[in-house]
């Protein structure tokens, strides 16, 4: 760790959001390019185009206890990922809410494990086009096609709900039952949907649980998804504390003209909002 990253920890304060880049890709199937992703996102968040105020009245511009970690250096996996885990729980310690920017879905199930470290009844909520529950994807348990499977095996949190689904194969499926999953699936998904949770919550937001029409930079597009506004009504139906959240699968090679780039940044916005709001 640089010396940079360990002071910039050193320096949160309780109750703070700390954006942290995780520029990961080589546990991608089908396309690589989502390790770009954290720069274009902060580009998109600071333009000049538009400013840093969320809808809620909070001014991230103004908000000293907003703070951007940069971006991690990740080399191999699983060193990688031991490394994402060993940081997350730095942030964690110093009582600071993450808010982290892939990479793939493969970075979920190394920050889960800091977590479960410091909330021992995590509820995980899930935006998704897939499941992401494979046993095993292309040889590698560590695929973005796997983590939720790796989280639910280990234990590592009170409940997994999943919202947006909209590929869930017979395998999938299976894996879901054994694990209990709660699947509110996009054709079952009703815009008045109430989550139950009873805990913190933490928040793994997959860009393609968006139709392509409002994100098409993803690599895997699914038809049939949700619009940016009904993510951000849903979210706004959170009734518990928001403890950290992930956004993840921007492929910046499949973008146009960053628009998905500018979506993410949104979320960014808005997420970081609502964990300072506690
Ligand atoms: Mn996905």
């Amino acid at each position: 760790m640089t010396t940079t990253l360990q002071t910039a920890i050193g320096d949160l304060e309780p109750g703070s959001v700390a954006v942290l880049g995780l520029p990961w890709d080589e546990s991608s199937s089908f396309v690589r390019g989502a390790a770009a992703a954290p720069p274009h996102i902060r580009q998109a968040l600071h333009s000049p185009a538009s400013n840093l105020a969320c809808e809620a009245g909070v001014d991230l511009a103004t908000e000293h206890r907003f703070r951007d970690l940069g971006d991690l250096e990740l080399d191999m996996a699983p060193e990688a990922f031991d490394f994402i885990t060993e940081t997350v729980d730095r942030v964690l310690s110093r009582k600071a809410r993450l808010l982290a920017l892939g990479g793939d879905h493969s970075v979920t199930y190394p920050i889960v494990r800091a977590y479960a470290r410091h909330f021992p009844r995590l509820n995980l909520l899930h935006f998704d086009a897939h499941p992401d529950l494979y046993d095993e994807f292309e040889g590698s348990r560590l695929s973005h096609a796997c983590p939720f499977a790796r989280i639910m095996e280990e234990g590592l949190v009170q409940r997994l709900v999943q919202v947006g689904i909209r590929t869930m194969n017979p395998h999938q499926q299976a894996q879901a039952e054994r694990f209990g999953v709660e699947v509110v699936s996009m054709r079952d998904l009703i815009p008045e949907h109430d989550f139950d949770f009873d805990g913190p919550v933490y928040l793994s937001f997959d860009l393609d649980a968006l139709d392509p029409a409002f994100a098409p930079g993803v690599a895997h597009r699914e038809a049939g998804g949700l619009s940016t506004r009904e993510c951000l009504r849903l979210i706004g139906r959170l009734r518990v504390p928001l403890v950290g959240a992930d956004i993840v699968e921007l492929n910046p090679s499949r973008d146009l003209h960053d628009l998905t780039a500018v979506v993410a940044a949104k979320l960014v916005k808005e997420l970081s909002s609502r964990m300072l709001d506690l």
